[in-house]
């Protein structure tokens, strides 16, 4: 028995306790007619034929097959919220924007998102992040198309579809989803050279961040802000988080990948329920607009390079903070329409040619995706200031619009909608700066953005020795994938402008000889703000796991609040669902869970035996990997990777270095303590505030 409208409406809310949106009395079909069976199709007699004029059938099994919408051909992967952005009011000098005025508050919708994969793909494939943000402030919508990447690939937006097409699977088999560890990908990098820095950014540890939350947002473009008077500048905009950026590790995103292909959009639902809102500081980098779009040598239009935060501070404006998830998938996150041409006065677009060739293609991508002109009046798109476009008509109207005259002059509306004024002391409609412009017509490139190299060097040398580790075993792992010999050849020839230490590690694990060092790049200064590593960083909704025996712990639920007072989110994994003794709810079994859930992880106490028969054995593998008492096979795998992984490891008593043991791990490795309950959680918010127990890594071998 099938029949929702026999529950009362009270009994459907939605997580967030409101009222499911189909709240009417009973269930209809769309026009509104009551319905008493969706179960069966009206047939004839009870062994049918199906009549041809059951049109509750047709009608839903309609709309059921045209639920798909085409998914975006880049960025399809993606994960939303709502939230807020506060102004700190410092920008009125350089920027007129009404959004920026003190303490002015205005409603977001961000979307973060990977590039390369399909839409069902897996979160934690080494890409590049999408970092939308659409604002949504009195005087009209604006979209803060960025990535978490500072660079791009390319440098003119005619090499999009090439590039694209190289990262995509490869067309014969559509294979692999989701990575750039493939022939098509390094065969176009390793010839178009500009893409060389953008793609040492994604082998480093930014190309598999641990969390939404934990990125910064690049406007990547520079644009143009136009002060009170009229007066330009040139900017580039940043999102520092809260949190820190911190980064998975290879073996914890290939991890992810099976045991949790949702993971980042589950980090970043599960932190705003539990109260954790992610935080941004929206930051810029100034530069005197002086016709030259140059700073300090770097071509500011050049799309492949950024300006170190030592040459130019970002300048802190203002904080946005993540703190309502989407009621509904489809219709948000979706839906949503971002377009780097949505701006608002006070902000405008510069000459830089791969931000002029965006203008042209979001707007003409919603066509196909969201089926016509009229994508702007979906909730998610709407400004929240009243629109007067004087567009009409086209698939999915949705407005019913009054009055005889779309159309400007008119006398038979009035004259309506009238033309808005100048704001005081503006000599030019603010959307629209009149830059001067001259020039031949012709298809060419400045010779100012002709070096690819000595970026990507000025990074690569600013990182931690663990940090170029990593690069490196992410170049031998992609190029490892790539079965082209003279193409891996070709890439380890550019590796050597970059850092012939780098080629020559990656040449070895290839099996390759070492190229000679090229090195005629220039030695630009390094940039602490590039590495990772060295600080501490709050804590709030890092996930830790308490590995706890068949009854639990004695004072399991005192430890599980002390961790929650810290801001942390304490998951209790024992061996069987339910509750312990102390009646704490169990999150997690030795069955369900990964190591990768997990920032850190708290041993407490004896660990049931392995063929304990109350402990459920999902696989015979591990029986006989110890006699010891806390050898279960499964908690010995969450405590190996946890401690590959550079996870601080707390005991809380002798018997809980059972499972250290059997783990192979001696009780003084770094990060690996024994601890009284009471010191618990605030030794864990220290050691987590880190990241990583960094000692635990090698470094460069
Ligand atoms: Fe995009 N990009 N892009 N892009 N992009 C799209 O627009 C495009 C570029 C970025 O969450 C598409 O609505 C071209 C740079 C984000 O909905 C499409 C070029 C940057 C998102 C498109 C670029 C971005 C997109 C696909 C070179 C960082 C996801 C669906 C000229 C500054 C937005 C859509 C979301 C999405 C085109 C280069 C960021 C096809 C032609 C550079 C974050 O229109």
């Amino acid at each position: 028995m099938t029949n929702e409208s026999a529950h009362p409406t009270e009994s459907r809310k939605n997580r967030e306790g409101k009222a499911p949106s189909q709240s009417a009395e009973h269930l209809t079909t769309s026009q509104g007619s009551p319905l008493s069976d969706t179960d069966h199709s009206l047939k004839v007699g009870e062994r049918g034929p199906i009549l041809l004029q059951d049109h509750h059938l047709r009608e839903k099994i309609m709309h059921f097959d045209h639920e798909r919408i085409p998914e975006r051909v880049v960025h399809a992967r993606g994960a939303g919220a709502h939230g807020t952005f506060t102004s700190y009011g410092n920008a009125g000098d350089f920027c007129a924007a009404d959004f920026l005025k003190p303490g002015k508050q205005t409603e977001v919708f961000v979307r973060f998102s990977t590039v390369a994969g399909s839409r069902g793909s897996m979160d934690t494939a080494r890409d590049t992040r999408g970092f939308a943000t659409k604002f949504y402030t009195d005087e009209g919508v604006f979209d803060l198309v960025g990535n978490n990447i500072p660079v791009f690939f390319i440098q003119d937006g005619m090499k999009f579809p090439d590039v694209v097409h190289a990262v995509k699977p490869e067309p014969d088999r559509e294979i692999p989803q989701a990575q750039s560890a493939h022939n098509t990908f390094w065969d176009f990098v390793s010839l178009h050279t500009p893409a060389q820095a953008h793609t040492l950014w994604n082998m480093s540890d930014r190309g598999i961040p641990r969390s939404y939350r934990m990125m910064e947002g690049f406007g990547v473009h520079t644009f143009r802000l136009i002060g009170p008077e009229g007066k330009p500048s040139l900017v580039k905009f940043h999102w520092k988080p809260k949190l820190g950026v911190h980064s998975l590790t290879w073996e914890e995103a290939q991890l992810a990948g099976g045991a949790d292909p949702d993971f980042h959009r589950r980090d970043l639902a599960d932190a705003i329920e539990a109260g954790a809102f992610p935080e941004w500081e929206l930051g810029v980098q100034l530069f005197e607009d002086d016709g030259t779009a140059t700073f300090q040598g770097i071509d500011l239009l050049d799309p492949t390079k950024f300006v170190p935060e030592g040459l130019a501070p970002v300048q802190l404006i203002g904080k946005m903070v993540l703190d309502r998830n989407p009621s509904n998938y489809f219709a948000e996150t979706e839906q949503v329409a971002f377009h780097p041409g949505h701006l608002v006065p006070g902000i405008d677009i510069t000459d830089d040619p791969l931000l002029q060739a965006r203008l042209f293609s979001y707007l003409d991508t919603q066509l196909t995706r969201l089926g016509g002109p009229n994508f702007s009046q979906i909730p998610v798109n709407q400004p929240k200031n009243p629109v007067n476009d004087m567009f009409r008509d086209g698939f999915h109207q949705h407005n019913i619009h009054e009055g005889v005259a779309p159309y400007q002059p008119n006398s038979l509306d009035g004259g309506c909608p009238f033309m808005a004024d100048l704001a005081e002391g503006q000599s030019f409609p603010a959307l629209e700066y009149p830059q001067e412009t001259s020039g031949a017509k012709k298809r060419s490139e400045p010779v100012s953005f002709s070096d690819h190299y000595s970026q990507a060097r000025l990074f690569y040398r600013s990182l931690s020795a663990q940090e170029r580790e990593h690069i490196k075993q992410a170049y031998s792992f992609e190029l490892g994938k790539c079965t082209d010999a003279a193409i891996r050849e070709r890439q380890v020839q550019c590796l050597a402008e970059i850092d012939g230490d780098l080629a020559a590690s990656v040449a070895t694990a290839l099996g390759l000889e070492a190229p000679a060092a090229q090195l005629d790049v220039e030695d630009l200064p390094t940039s602490s703000a590039l590495s990772q590593i060295g600080s501490s960083w709050p804590v709030d909704g890092r996930q830790i796991g308490i590995v706890v025996g068949l009854r639990g712990y004695p004072q399991d639920r005192a430890l599980a609040e002390a961790i929650s007072a810290k801001g942390m989110t304490p998951l209790i994994v024992a061996p069987h669902a339910g509750a312990t003794d102390s009646g704490l709810e169990i999150d997690r079994t030795y069955f369900t869970t990964r190591s990768i859930e997990f920032d850190a992880l708290v041993l407490a106490g004896a660990l049931p035996p392995v063929g304990d028969a109350r402990v459920p054995l999902d696989t015979k593998a591990g029986a006989d990997v110890s006699d010891s008492p806390a050898a279960d096979p499964r908690v010995v795998l969450l405590v190996q990777e946890a401690y590959r992984q550079s996870k601080p490891i707390l005991c809380l008593d002798e018997a809980s270095f059972g499972a250290l043991s059997a783990a192979g791990i001696a009780g003084e490795a770094p990060g690996v303590e024994l601890v009284d309950a009471q010191a618990l959680a605030g030794t864990l918010a220290e050691l987590v505030a880190a990241h990583r127990v960094w000692g635990r890594f090698p470094a460069e071998g």
